[in-house]
């Protein structure tokens, strides 16, 4: 049986995949509308995974007795100034999960439970590559600048890494 302070702790992060899910959605969209196709797909599919992060999560939950229930979303951010401030919330929120990740392997540890700490090393190699990634896109904006050709050119590199299985995101 899963210990209750646990399944809590696992339930808020399920909450949390989702969330990033529906902001990576957003943001997908935004870049669809403002003519960024490759950020768009990159974007679509990093929403994607998100919620692959949650449904993993959830069936763990389930798979160990408790209740993987879900929750009330707020309204994910539909505008955004540039492709740039997309990238830097990113990885914002990515630093952000990767704190949340902490402090729930955290709370296992202290119940002792193993097993859950065991599962959650998926998503701390996982956060691993995802800031690592996004401070690689950010990198490039540097040397793209904000010029059109250079955003031109990031545009197709993000269309090149949403067709690439390791994504990570
Ligand atoms: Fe982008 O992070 Fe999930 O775990």
């Amino acid at each position: 049986m899963l210990n209750k302070k646990v399944e809590k702790a696992l339930i808020g992060q399920i909450e949390l995949e989702e969330q990033s899910s529906r902001i990576y959605m957003a943001m997908a969209s935004w870049c669809e509308v403002k003519g960024f196709p490759g950020a768009a797909s990159f974007l679509y599919k990093h929403s994607d995974e998100e919620r692959f992060h949650m449904t993993k999560l959830i069936k763990y939950v389930n798979d160990k007795g408790g209740h993987a229930q879900l929750h009330q979303l707020a309204m994910p951010k539909n505008d955004y100034k540039s492709l740039l401030e997309i990238f830097e919330e990113i990885l914002k929120h990515e630093q952000f999960v990767t704190e949340s990740i902490n402090k729930l392997y955290d709370v296992a540890f202290k119940e002792k439970d193993f097993s859950t700490g065991q599962f959650l090393q998926w998503y701390i190699q996982e956060q691993i590559e995802e800031e690592s990634l996004a401070k690689g896109i950010l990198d490039k904006f540097r040397l793209a600048g904000n010029e059109k050709v250079g955003l031109f050119h990031l545009d197709k590199e993000l269309a090149g890494l949403a067709s690439t299985s390791s994504q990570g995101a």
